[in-house]
């Protein structure tokens, strides 16, 4: 008698992809992940709720009030098409939009059963971001106990971001928010409130740089240009990136879904008050320009672009290395670059902000792998523009910075990946080109050159911490199920 062997094992049958409708057209995606609110004005509202009974009421409530992808999409183009014809921010045109997220605390108390699992093991959302500060690097003035929102002691169950054109809808919609947690019993943690910034900087940071330039294109959610596939249309340099990348039940880069019911159309959503010096973060640019001036002499407002990479019109160093030549006022090409023929990074260091944050097609990490650490940002500015001519706030007496919020379907491969592993690291993408002297710890950092040998320069830490907190961004039909206590 032959003996049969082992019986050959069928391969599992990979998870069918679900369904692919139109991410503009989505109901139940909530807005703000893939349209962005795109508000002068947004209020983050960190929430503690009573109990579960008080707290699904609250949220029934709040329900039919938060934005879906199909209106905020719906009204950011009727928003551009109406500035592109008047030549200027339409003023009959204003929307308040309402997007929620939920910590793993408040998941734990909304659910029926547990939905998540009790261990946390390494999972940044279920530690929370005060206990990933070991990964993020939080330590001194950013330590998690000096925060203002996202200590350990606080018990934070939701986010509420609300986001007006008008300064008046605003402040009623806050009102309408603050009255109905009170009616249910729920604490307001903190109320963090940001603004764009007025006058010549509006759309630029505090440190006086355009922001808002690079967002990831999202398939069956940005239209493809047909002239480069795999590119954005009407977005020259965007390129276009699986939807599972940031929101969850859709195929990823590796064409991976999450098969969990509850967390299909959410997406992770990670909020940071970034406090940033802006006279400090200037007066060591003039401070290590001058002494570079031995070596042959950077100005400070170059050095300055070397550590963002681009300029503060938002030009790119790629395409302008030792001036801001932008031609007039056209941005459209802002974007449209890549550091395929700067290895060594002499048109933009390889430190720079945003070459550390997203390489691109450098060597070092490679194309395929700078597409899996994608993020959407969706932060505002908060506080008094840096002008002590201004009076009271506007000088070293007033706090300023940034909300960092970004959305993403996997916070350890997005935000914490981004910041640990490519931010803070001296070493990437090669040995001793120094950390992100922009969100990064003091370091020395390498300036290449075309001709003539390498410059040092050390930058210190200006942007500090002052609070973070991770959430999930659930869709409207799991935030319907939460309230009617379903799930
Ligand atoms: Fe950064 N800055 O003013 O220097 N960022 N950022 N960021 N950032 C960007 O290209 C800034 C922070 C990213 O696609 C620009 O749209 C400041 C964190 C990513 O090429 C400027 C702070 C993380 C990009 C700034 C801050 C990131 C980006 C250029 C904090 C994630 C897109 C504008 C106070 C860990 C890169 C633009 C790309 C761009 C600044 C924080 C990530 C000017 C001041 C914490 C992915």
């Amino acid at each position: 008698m032959t003996y049969p062997g082992p019986v050959p094992i069928p391969p599992p049958t990979p998870p069918t992809p679900p369904a692919f409708p139109e991410l503009r057209d989505s109901d139940d995606v909530q807005g703000n992940i893939l349209a962005g609110f795109r508000k002068d004005r947004q209020s983050f509202l960190f929430v503690q709720l009573a109990d579960q009974a008080s707290g699904r009421t609250w949220l029934s409530e709040l329900a039919p009030r938060l934005a879906s992808t199909r209106q905020v999409a719906t009204f950011n183009a009727s928003f551009s098409r109406a500035r592109r014809a008047g030549g200027g921010d339409p003023e009959d045109l204003g929307a308040v939009w309402v997007n929620l997220g939920l910590t793993a605390q408040g998941v734990q108390l909304l659910a029926n059963t547990a939905l998540l699992s009790p261990e946390p093991g390494d999972d940044p959302y279920l530690n929370g971001a005060h206990n990933r500060a070991a990964i993020t690097g939080d330590a001194g003035p950013s330590a998690a106990d000096n925060w203002l929102f996202g200590r350990s002691e606080q018990r934070i169950h939701a986010v509420l971001i609300v986001a007006a054109d008008r300064a008046t809808d605003l402040q009623s919609e806050l009102a309408r928010q603050r009255e109905s947690l009170a009616r249910h019993g729920a604490t307001l943690v903190f109320e963090q409130a940001g603004a764009t910034l007025t006058g010549a900087r509006r759309g630029h940071e505090h440190f006086g740089f355009k922001d808002g330039i690079s967002q990831p294109g999202v398939v069956g959610f940005d239209e493809e240009d047909e002239a480069t596939p795999g590119q954005v249309k009407d977005r020259p340099g965007t390129d276009l990136v699986a939807a599972g990348e940031f929101v969850l039940g859709y195929p990823d880069q590796s064409g991976a879904a999450s098969t969990l019911e509850w967390l299909r159309n959410g997406s992770f959503l990670v909020i940071r008050r970034l406090v940033q010096d802006v006279p400090g973060w200037w007066a060591q640019m003039i401070e290590q320009a001058s002494a570079d001036q031995e070596q042959g002499g950077l100005k400070p407002d170059q050095l300055a672009a070397k550590a963002v990479g681009r300029w503060r019109s938002g030009s790119p160093l790629d395409k302008a290395p030792e001036a801001d030549r932008r031609s007039g006022r056209d941005s459209s090409q802002d974007n449209n670059f890549d550091y395929a023929n700067d290895e060594d990074g002499v048109r933009t260091p390889r430190f720079a902000h945003i070459r550390k944050v997203y390489p691109r097609n450098s060597p070092t990490p490679g194309e395929a792998e700078a597409q899996r650490h994608r993020i959407i940002r969706r932060g505002i500015p908060f506080g008094l523009q840096f002008d002590p001519a201004e009076g009271r706030g506007h000088g070293v007496d007033g706090p300023r910075g940034l909300i960092f919020a970004a959305y993403m379907a996997d916070i350890a491969r997005g935000f914490e990946f981004l910041q640990q592993r490519w931010a803070n690291a001296v070493d990437f993408p090669e040995e001793a080109d120094g950390a992100d002297p922009v969100i990064g710890p003091s370091s020395v950092a390498t300036i290449h050159r075309e001709d003539g040998p390498v410059r040092q320069v050390a930058f210190g830490q200006f942007v500090r911490t002052g609070g973070a907190l991770y959430a999930f961004s659930p869709s409207i039909s799991t935030i319907g199920r939460l309230s009617r206590g379903e799930l």
